[in-house]
């Protein structure tokens, strides 16, 4: 892993831009451009991340972005690519920022169109598991019994496993990864740029807005959704499948922490511990996690 004197101190990301204290989001794109060194076309659909590009006249961001339809990203970046083409550029690389709305939900029919033309790109999907933008409102990646804007008691139904979708379309490289651990998210980029082909990540960032946690506490929760096997590191090169070295003492269930420990520090989930914890709910919070693992290793080993 990247020594952290060896990152560029360059930033792409720039002070003074819209992003709440405490945004995750920013931990992910200061390491993604660094490990790129500005040499991007960013495609932004409608997401948090176009409110800190954006606020016209000024950017927040110190590189080329193309902001697009909520549902188009997928697409855009196929044409982006076709006009680098046109000119001769065959090396920047073109890369999709989205939210989890605009990918697990809105977006999803793009993004399968790019990857079945084969678009040499990197498609990012920044997961803070709800529509933060417009009001924290669940998306197909809200967790199960997560409190949001349109989930008041808790939503009854577990995430979408997308990575299994975008597996489908046989990525040429695919990671997930975690902003507690932005080294590992810098050497992932580094990586990303010597694949030639449709490339995906999967970004976890927990958002303090709608996770309803002091706005200091991002690393702790990522660091504990990993700890508690919630949310697993892996890559794939083509078929060749790797456990990521943060989740594999974690593969096992005696060595995760209590997931009432992830599960306290979040005010979306406070619901389950008043007036008392509630067993029954915890243990399908649990047994979602383990399934998820059981078809990872089963889907890719
Ligand atoms: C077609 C369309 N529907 C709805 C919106 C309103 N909208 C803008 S951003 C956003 C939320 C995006 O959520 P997500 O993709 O999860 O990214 P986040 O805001 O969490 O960064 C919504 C619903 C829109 N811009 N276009």
């Amino acid at each position: 892993m990247v020594a952290t004197k060896e990152i560029p101190l360059k930033e792409y990301v720039l002070k003074g831009n819209a992003a709440c204290a405490g945004c995750q989001d920013m931990v992910a794109l200061r390491h993604a451009h660094k490990a790129l060194e500005g040499d991007v076309i960013q495609v932004v659909p409608a997401c948090c991340t176009s409110v800190v590009q954006s606020l016209w006249p000024k950017s927040g961001l110190g590189i080329p972005v193309l902001n697009t339809a909520f549902m188009a990203s997928g697409a855009t970046a196929s044409g982006v690519k076709a006009a680098l083409k046109a000119k001769g550029n065959d090396h920047t690389q073109v890369m999709v920022w989205a939210g989890d709305g605009g990918t697990f939900d809105i977006g999803l029919q793009a993004l399968s169109g790019a990857f079945e033309r084969r678009t040499d790109f990197l498609y990012i999907c920044y997961n803070n598991q709800v529509y933060s933008n417009t009001g924290t409102q669940r998306s197909g990646a809200t967790p199960l019994y997560a409190q949001t804007t349109t989930t008041w008691f808790g939503k009854p139904e577990p995430e979408k496993m997308l990575d299994f979708i975008v597996a489908a379309h046989e990525p040429v490289y695919q990671f997930t990864a975690n902003t507690a651990y932005p080294r590992d998210i810098y050497d992932k980029f580094k990586k990303a740029r010597e694949f030639k082909g449709p490339k995906f990540g999967h970004i976890f960032l927990p958002c303090p807005q709608a996770w309803n946690y002091p706005v200091e506490k991002g690393v702790e929760i990522g660091k504990l959704a990993v700890e508690t096997g919630y949310w697993i590191q892996w890559e794939r090169v083509g078929d060749e499948f790797t456990l990521g070295n943060h989740s594999k003492r974690f593969q096992d269930p005696a060595k995760r922490k209590p997931i009432d420990e992830f599960l306290k520090m979040q005010g979306r989930f406070s619901h389950l511990f008043k007036p008392k914890r509630d067993d029954k709910k915890i243990k399908e919070f649990e047994d979602f996690i383990q399934h998820r693992w059981d078809v990872l290793m089963k889907t890719f080993t």
